[in-house]
């Protein structure tokens, strides 16, 4: 691009920006070459003129304003609804950095293989600069990140999920510690599609691809895979976690990290609503975040502390309802963009899950007319809601505190309709990693893919790892080191369905009387039974009252056999042999402990 064209008005970088950014900006418009440059303020006139923008060009269509005020829809290319994993990249030197569960790409063959797609792909379009923060203004842990893109849709979608604009600039002062995000539509072609990660560049190239996990940079690809390498680096965890607070009746709070893969019903959770009972007993849920934690040791204490460094949830939408989830359902009343639901005469939204009944007729998330008798979803299975965490009523006052909270525990859960009970709690931090680390999940609508298959899903990060998994199960183990008192890990199991193939569990807010287990073995005050495979409440431990569960479909859920341990096992060995070799050894004391356990 020639300079005159970057010193016209519009793009005149702010004041207030830094240097080192301005240079990298101008850098990549020459290779971009836009017909325009806009740098993002993140002011509320800003996103109104984007808003306006994005209509008229048809990117988004506006809903009914007196139904749903400030939220749009967005129809993705059906060809770009979730996360391509198999496109995804980790670029670095050596193959042995990315190791056996990422797909890996030599440095400067990534780039060369990428620069070529990125040359002069914005001719005819709009450059956006968005600053953001990733983290609460003002936090040690808080990363200041850049993203280049030519979509409007990104710009407003990171509006809600970073804190964007001038803040950025003051966080970042004249470092230049800042993430490179690039990104570029191209022509959203899957055959051009690269989802690319340089950590030791502090930098991501993704083309061609506008789904939010592949293109608002800040989420999965900075705040999970750059972000645990630099985790690994200087001593803390980046993680896919919610995290919410519990508040006893005595006014008493925990913090409780949960890793669950994704559509597992993270954001559910984070947002659970107490059953009246424990309501009226006075328990309080509040959510500090739903899919990502930043933790660390806080020297004073010797404890675990998180911060959430998103501010927006991008949640899955289909089975959300006011029944399921009523503060997800408030977050996603106003200010909210949906992608690929369906859309209603009236200019409301609609998924399946939302209402019993479905409408009689709807325009599906394809654009195309739709009736209950189309045979077809109206709204994709991966459809989403981007919403600004402050629309949430159970928001946690903590959601922004630089300092972050205190985690008293750690929960892994995985999708699985056999074998795994509902919940039991790890002998110590070092089991508890291995629950961790071997924790298996059927596949969902989120990635691209086969889907109901089990995978093994280490911590639920099997994407999101960002180097080699031997060195992060190792960073996990070590962890407990740095720490004096560490938070108390559990495994749970939302999903577990009998012979008939029916869930046996109801979930949502039920979850509430297996949280409250938790709770109390973190604050020493329930009993556990010691089993084969960790700590489990003995029946009349979980509360059932209210609920139509009889104690036989409760002792079914809570069950473990034996032989199903040993196939799970056997199953296990497909990652174990991932890491041949490079098992560590805690892992395989861990395994043969159970073994000896049987
Ligand atoms: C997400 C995911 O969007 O995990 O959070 O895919
Ligand atoms: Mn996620």
């Amino acid at each position: 691009m020639s300079n005159s064209t970057l010193q016209n008005e519009i793009s005149t970088p702010p004041k207030i920006a830094n240097a080192n950014v301005t240079a990298w900006v101008q850098n990549c418009a020459s290779l971009l070459n836009p017909d325009r440059v806009v740098w993002i303020d993140g002011t509320a006139a800003e996103r109104k003129r984007l808003i306006a923008q994005a209509v008229e060009e048809g990117v988004l269509i506006q809903l009914n304003q007196q139904k749903l005020p400030g939220c749009y829809l967005h129809r993705s290319n059906s060809n770009d609804v979730a996360r391509s994993e198999h496109l995804t990249f980790i670029c670095t030197p050596s193959e042995d950095m990315a190791g056996p569960t990422n797909n890996w790409l030599e440095t400067k063959a990534a780039y060369a293989k990428l620069r070529p797609l990125f040359d002069g792909c914005m001719k005819g379009r709009t450059m956006y600069v968005i600053p953001f923060v990733m983290g609460p203004i003002g936090s040690p842990l808080a990363k200041v990140g850049v993203e280049i893109t030519d979509s409007i849709y990104v710009v407003l979608n990171m509006g809600i999920m970073t804190r964007m604009g001038e803040v950025a600039w003051k966080q970042l002062g004249d470092s230049d510690e800042f993430t490179r995000c690039l990104h570029s539509l191209g022509d959203v072609n899957p055959e051009r599609r690269y989802i690319a990660h340089f950590p030791l560049d502090n930098t991501i190239w993704s083309f061609g691809s506008g789904y939010g996990g592949n293109a608002l940079l800040g989420k999965k690809c900075l705040a999970l895979r750059i972000a645990s390498v630099l985790g690994q680096q200087q001593g803390w965890m980046a993680e896919h976690m919610l995290l919410m607070g519990a508040t006893s009746p005595e006014g008493k709070k925990t913090y409780i990290a949960g890793a669950f893969p994704s559509s597992c019903g993270k954001t559910n959770f984070a947002m659970l609503i107490p059953p009246k009972k424990y309501a009226d007993e006075g328990w309080k849920i509040t959510t500090v975040g739903d899919d990502i934690v930043w933790m660390w040791v806080d020297e004073a204490s010797g404890r675990l502390r998180a911060i959430n460094p998103e501010s927006g949830y991008f949640g899955v939408v289909p089975g959300t309802s006011d029944e399921t989830n009523p503060n997800a359902m408030a977050a996603m009343s106003r200010d909210t963009i949906y992608t690929n639901v369906a859309l209603l005469p009236d200019g409301d939204v609609w998924w399946e899950g939302r209402t019993k009944e479905p409408p009689k007729e709807a325009i599906d998330w394809t654009g195309k007319p739709w009736t209950p008798s189309s045979g077809t979803k109206a709204a994709h299975p991966n459809s989403r809601f981007t919403a600004p965490m402050e629309n949430n009523p159970a928001l946690d006052p903590a959601a922004n505190d630089p300092n972050g909270v205190p985690v008293s525990a750690i929960i892994f859960g995985g999708r699985r309709s056999k074998t795994i009970p509902l919940v039991f709690q790890a002998f110590n931090w070092v089991h508890g990693v291995y629950l961790g680390a071997t924790l298996g999940s059927e596949t969902t609508a989120a990635a691209t893919g086969a889907q109901g298959i089990v995978r093994r899903d280490p911590m639920a990060m099997l994407p999101f790892i960002g180097y080699n998994i031997r060195d992060y199960l190792v960073h996990w183990f070590r962890m407990r080191k740095k720490m004096s008192d560490c938070p108390r890990i559990f495994h749970v199991n939302w999903f577990r369905k009998d012979d008939q193939g029916k869930f046996l569990w109801p979930g949502f807010g039920e979850n509430m009387r297996v949280l409250k287990w938790i709770i109390d073995r973190c604050q020493g005050r329930a009993y556990a039974s010691e089993t084969s495979i960790g700590w489990m409440p003995r029946p009349k431990e979980i509360d059932l009252e209210g609920l139509s569960i009889t104690d036989d479909q409760l002792r079914q859920l809570q069950s473990v056999s034996n032989d199903e341990v040993k196939a799970e096992i056997l199953s296990q060995e497909e990652l174990f042999l991932k890491l041949a070799g490079d098992l560590p050894k805690e892992m395989i004391f861990q395994r043969e402990l159970l073994v000896t356990r049987l």
